[in-house]
């Protein structure tokens, strides 16, 4: 039997064939468990673009609302072939690597501040590019030779945070944003670039910001070097915060 080939220009989910549509996707409803519940998420799949769908799973979330797992055929398709995205440019070094790029290229340790700022409490994500045990598998930046790494935690407010920059003589700076809700990153990451340019030290230092919603592009559009999301490592960081000091002359 003949294998379909992929158009990439018409490309959509598949679950058994190429091409049949089949998707799943969760979401909860403001009304109370029961067959019409059932049948609002049904209808609700239906003018999403899902053909046949069917509720797979409703769970009532108690006080009148209710979680659905519905699977159906998405009629829709995208064209993969003209997608162009911004991003990050770096050439990822391993950890020794980065270690010697700093020894020969920059030849002093570079210090890199981070934390979580503004109202968000999360510290898992900065603790894993930039804590000792890292995080899967991957060593974070403060055990890096020629890396002196100082994390300063959770709700940090920026005036903290620029404040420790200036008395660390920081090379880089690390922002964690991981809530997102109703926006609440975006005027707080816009308030550290315009505090480090009224101190006059933004063109002095790389300034990166990361978190799962967070985009290259972004990240770029308020004033950032770089903008790392899900899936980055300390290698990454590290490697485009070294390779941008010696780009830029910062060394
Ligand atoms: C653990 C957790 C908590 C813990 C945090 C404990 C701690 N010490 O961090 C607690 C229970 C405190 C918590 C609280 C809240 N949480 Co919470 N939490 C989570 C959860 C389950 C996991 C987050 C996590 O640790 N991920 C693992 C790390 C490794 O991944 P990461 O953060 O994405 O980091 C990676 C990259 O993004 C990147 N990265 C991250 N930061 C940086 C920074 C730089 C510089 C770079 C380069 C890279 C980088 O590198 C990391 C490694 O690859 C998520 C849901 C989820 N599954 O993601 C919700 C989640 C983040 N929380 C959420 C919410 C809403 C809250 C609360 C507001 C809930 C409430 N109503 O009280 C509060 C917020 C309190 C506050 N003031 O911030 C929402 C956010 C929704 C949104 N869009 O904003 C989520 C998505 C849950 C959800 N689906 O609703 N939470």
């Amino acid at each position: 039997m003949a294998i379909e080939k992929v158009d990439l220009t018409k490309v959509k989910p598949y679950g058994d064939t190429l091409n049949d549509g089949m998707a799943q996707l969760s979401f909860s409803l403001p009304v109370p468990y029961g067959e019409e519940a059932r049948e609002a998420a049904r209808l609700l799949a239906l003018k999403m673009g899902l053909e046949e769908p069917s509720i797979v799973d409703a769970k009532d979330l108690g006080i009148g609302y209710t979680y659905f797992v519905v699977y159906g055929k998405c009629k829709h398709t995208v064209d993969y072939s003209s997608i162009q995205v911004a991003k990050v440019e770096v050439d990822t070094m391993e950890k020794e690597e980065v270690e010697a790029y700093i020894e020969s290229n920059i030849g002093r340790d570079v210090v890199i501040i981070g934390a979580c700022t503004g109202t968000d409490a999360h510290t898992v994500g900065i603790d894993a590019i930039l804590n000792m045990k890292g995080f899967d598998g991957h060593y974070g930046l403060e055990r890096y030779n020629g890396i002196e790494a100082y994390n300063l935690g959770s709700q940090v407010p920026n005036e903290e945070l620029v404040a420790k920059a200036i008395e660390l003589k920081a090379d880089a700076i690390l922002v964690s944003q991981i809530v997102t809700q109703k926006d609440v990153h975006i005027p707080n990451l816009t308030e550290l670039i315009e505090m480090l340019e009224a101190e006059g030290i933004r063109d002095k230092m790389v300034v990166v910001c990361g978190g799962p919603r967070i985009s290259h592009e972004l990240a770029k559009e308020l004033g950032y070097d770089a903008g790392f999301t899900s899936g980055s490592y300390a290698e990454d960081v590290g490697s485009f915060i070294v390779e941008e000091m010696v780009k830029r002359k910062l060394v």
